[in-house]
């Protein structure tokens, strides 16, 4: 067969595939590694992610509870005790409040039940997205001082809230902040301020999610005034869910709190998220992260983009099952609202800037807040250019922008300053506020600013995180990945590039996939590619392949079977970068040679993405654990 130009199947890869750059080992970590039953290519995959120590390692496979910090080691942790201490004692009432968003909602929950446990009277308050934005508010002050709190405790947010603080104190109510957002140079004027961010202080993890620091706070709180309470690990679950929401790495203490979230939300899942899963018909699935990031989260946030969020709090809160029932039904209809809004704006603002016009896509309407940000990152990854979509609010528009990697949104707006009335954000989501009639000249300069940074690669990154000869794809494999688990942000499930596989069997399958079966000697692989209904008609029996898959293993009728899930798939030689590792790794050969003989088949590649490629060729004995 001759080179993939002069077949007549040619399927270009639709994403960039990145294999990770190599990264030195530390013997002693991959020895680590190798102890807990994975070898290097785990430890490679691994380093890429930034573990890459033998505690590391430790803490990253060992028992869960382990890896949760002394709660006592946060910021302000003795103050924080003594004004609960003093708050109970003196019967006082505390105002809890939390963001809006899942993280913030569930953060909010941990503290009002914790609160509740040990006695204390404390009132949860939910800020209006459209009313009162971010941040803790002048309304919720004023809530606090007429029902007589005495104390405001902010979950998720409050490390930039000044002048609020300000106000409260002026009413003699003390603020405890927790937050993970990074804090201003000068730090609000709060009796307290929880957030890992604290420069001076050495806690020894920041990616604590909202809720996370709220969690820890629950810890603190129990050990300190729960009595037989103490040591109990309570709404570890809660705090899953909000940094899953949130996108915090799932790595460190957060990979702690996940695990054993997962395990008490598998064993004893509180009514609200019962409830919540019962109507979203998941409540039989075997539950794991990306159960959370795409059933529960967007749930919990929906009650906050269309109306008040205060129902998904009351939701968290909730003890009684006939009560939750109720509750999750308003929120499943709260997302079906939200789902049918966003398409609507999506498709008002495909109209409004046709595909393929212009640099960015920039448009604005009567939509809601809770929509535009949606919306605007649909836009952009179905455009593959930066989006902007902005909410008419009166003589106000209030817009938030997406873009993929290469394109700084935080720097252009910063050049865009003198415009907004307020603005804010990351280099892949920002936002702001602008006055209706600087929009115009907004719409012209931003424009201009992307058009000046250069066209973006439009195809989305897609990182490898092995390359393999297809003879290594087999059960000790699966396995091996399978202790990554779980996956989700900044761990994510690892992808495997497997080149140099024949077409043997391709058809269509129901809902818009295509079922392969690809041969390597002697025998074949099963693959799905879903969503991918195109490759039935451009594949034919011959074609040579290769494939970014995840690699699983399926149990049908009693006897378990590997299958490739296909994330992108390219005629075998295209991506030269592949090519390049797989000739690094011996996989040249075109004709089922699987490699050369002996154990120096396999590349593993690792670290920061981008850059150059190239392969660290594994040693010998690299390819060797568990091969049959
Ligand atoms: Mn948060």
């Amino acid at each position: 067969m001759g080179p993939p130009w002069q077949t007549e199947h040619v399927v270009e890869p639709r994403f960039r595939w990145l294999p990770r750059d190599p990264v030195p080992l530390d013997p002693a970590f991959v020895a680590a590694v190798r102890e807990r039953g994975a070898s290097e290519r785990v430890a490679a995959i691994l380093a890429g992610r930034g573990v890459t120590d033998p505690a590391g390692a430790a803490s990253f496979f060992g028992d869960p509870t382990a890896g949760l910090h002394d709660p006592r080691l946060l910021p302000d942790a003795e103050l924080v005790v003594d004004r609960f201490r003093r708050a109970r004692d003196d019967g006082e009432r505390i105002l809890v409040f939390g963001d809006f968003d899942a993280d913030g909602l569930t953060g909010l929950a941990i503290v009002v039940r914790t609160c509740r446990a040990l006695g204390i009277d404390a009132v949860p308050y939910v800020p209006s997205r459209l009313e009162e934005g971010h941040g803790l508010s002048v309304r919720a002050v004023e809530a606090a001082r007429d029902a007589g709190a005495s104390l405001i405790v902010t979950v998720d947010t409050g490390s930039t809230s000044h002048r609020e603080i300000e106000l409260a104190r002026a009413a003699a109510i003390d603020v405890v902040v927790t937050d993970h957002h990074r804090l201003p140079d000068e730090l609000p004027p709060a009796l307290a301020v929880v957030n890992p961010h604290r420069p001076e202080v050495d806690y020894p993890d920041r990616r604590l999610a909202g809720s996370g620091v709220a969690f820890k706070i629950a810890g603190l709180l129990r050990d300190a005034l729960g009595g037989d309470a103490a040591g109990v690990v309570d709404g570890v679950d809660l705090a899953t869910i909000g940094t899953v929401a949130d996108l915090a790495p799932v790595l460190g203490e957060n990979r702690a709190i996940a695990r054993l979230g997962l395990q008490a939300l598998a064993e004893r899942p509180r009514p609200g998220i019962a409830a919540l899963l019962a109507v979203a018909g998941l409540r039989d699935r075997p539950l794991d992260l990306d159960t959370i990031a795409y059933a529960i989260a967007p749930r919990l946030n929906a009650a906050g983009r269309i109306g008040e969020a205060t129902e998904a709090a009351r939701l968290l809160l909730t003890d009684d099952p006939a009560e939750a029932r109720e509750l999750a039904a308003r929120l499943e209809a709260a997302n079906a609202t939200r789902r049918d809004l966003t398409r609507e704006v999506v498709e008002a603002a495909r109209a409004a800037v046709p595909p393929g016009d212009g640099v960015a896509v920039v448009t604005r309407g009567p939509w809601p807040v809770g929509i535009v940000g949606l919306a605007a990152a649909r836009l952009a990854e179905e455009t593959g250019r930066p989006a902007v979509v902005g909410a008419e609010l009166g003589s106000l528009i209030r817009a938030s922008c997406r873009s993929g990697p290469g394109l700084d949104l935080a720097a252009l707006l910063d050049a865009c300053r003198d415009l907004f009335v307020r603005y804010g954000g990351h280099p892949g989501a920002a936002g702001f506020e602008i006055e209706v009639e600087r929009w115009p000249v907004f719409v012209e300069r931003f424009t201009a600013l992307v058009a000046s940074a250069g066209p973006p690669d439009p195809r989305p990154v897609l990182p490898v995180d092995l390359v393999l000869p297809p003879s290594r794809v087999d059960y000790g494999l699966v396995r091996e990945l399978a202790l990554l688990a779980p996956t989700g942000p900044g761990n994510p499930e690892p992808l495997v590039a497997v080149c140099g596989l024949e077409v043997a069997r391709v058809r269509s399958v129901n809902g818009g996939h295509t079922q392969l079966v690809l041969r390597r000697r002697p025998d074949v692989l099963d693959a799905i590619a879903f969503g991918r209904d195109d490759l039935a008609g451009r594949l034919a029996e011959g074609d040579r392949v290769d494939v970014v898959a995840r690699v699983a293993s399926r149990i049908f009728g009693g006897i378990e079977a590997l299958q490739l899930e296909i994330r992108d798939l390219a005629s075998s030689g295209l991506v030269g970068e592949l090519a390049k590792l797989a000739g690094l790794a011996g996989l040249a050969g075109r004709a089922g040679l699987a490699g050369r003989a002996g154990p120096a088949g396999e590349a593993t590649v690792a670290g920061a993405r981008g850059g150059t490629v190239g392969g660290t060729v594994g040693g010998p004995g690299a390819g060797s654990i568990r091969e049959a």
